[in-house]
């Protein structure tokens, strides 16, 4: 009928704005490169340090929360890369804070952490500055990663794809032209953390990751260097930490240091 017909078009137009404005975006970081040069200075897994305002598991992690402030100060320290969360509902985050950041002179690679169901959120992510964007192997069938692959690949972004178990990985490493996969340490229904699920699904599927040239990033749990020192032995040659840096009075502090 007459108003969906409405609304189908009102939808239709604001995808092509969204499209569209994406185009006029500078272009995209290569936020694989830069892992992969911090990675190569020293062996030491790249940082990938993260913006998050609070978490469902925890509530507020800080309440002097300025992410021009943090960002600057993690990028300082030597993060190779940042992450910022944009989800509103979980993380009190904001592509208003993706697109403030990229504004702020900061020279890091900037993954948009959204849930992405949708394609229009990549487009989105892409025209306020994002590099790089996260695709949950949870969330999404593989015909939907196969597709977001492709967008991200024709905007110059990278995607780094979240698993959290072998099935997950499995099907994955069917993808053609992954070049980035997460394991998320914390099991995104429990909030339960167990670092060991990065070592374990390493040990498992290790060989055919580092066959197809893989880069793996080990998120989520990591707070003392012993945690770091046991995920890169597990292999990965990046990390993504967020908590154990928000939740110091100064987060690049927490990196030097
Ligand atoms: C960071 P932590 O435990 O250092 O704060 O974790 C990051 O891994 C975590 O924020 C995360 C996340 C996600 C958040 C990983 N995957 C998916 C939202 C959605």
């Amino acid at each position: 009928d007459k108003e969906v017909e409405v609304s189908q078009r009102k939808a239709k137009k604001t995808l092509h704005n969204v499209i569209e404005s994406s185009q006029h975006a500078p272009p995209a970081r290569d936020f694989i490169g830069a892992l992969t040069a911090a990675h190569g200075r020293n062996g030491v897994p790249a940082l990938i340090a993260e913006v998050k305002k609070a978490s469902p598991s925890r509530g507020v992690l800080r309440e002097d929360f300025n992410p021009v402030e943090i960002v600057h100060a993690y990028e300082k320290n030597g993060a190779a890369c940042l992450s910022i969360l944009t989800d509103e509902k979980h993380f009190q985050g904001s592509f208003e804070n993706l697109e403030t950041v990229r504004n702020s002179g900061v020279e890091c690679p900037l993954l948009c952490k959204e849930f992405v169901i949708d394609i229009w959120q990549i487009y989105y992510a892409r025209s306020k500055g994002a590099d790089a964007i996260l695709l949950i192997a949870a969330v999404l069938p593989d015909l939907d990663i196969k597709y977001m692959l492709r967008i991200c690949k024709n905007l110059g972004m990278t995607a780094l794809i979240e698993v959290h178990d072998e099935r997950e990985l499995d099907r994955v490493l069917k993808i053609d032209g992954v070049q980035l996969i997460g394991i998320n340490n914390r099991s995104l229904e429990t909030f339960k953390v167990d670092t060991s699920n990065t070592k374990i699904l390493l040990q498992k599927r290790g060989d055919t990751i580092k066959e197809k040239g893989i880069l793996v990033v080990g998120e989520s749990g990591l707070f003392m260097p012993d945690d770091v020192a046991y995920v890169q032995n597990a292999g990965v040659s990046a990390i993504l930490v967020g908590e154990s840096l928000m939740k110091q009075e100064d987060p690049g502090k927490a990196i030097a240091g």
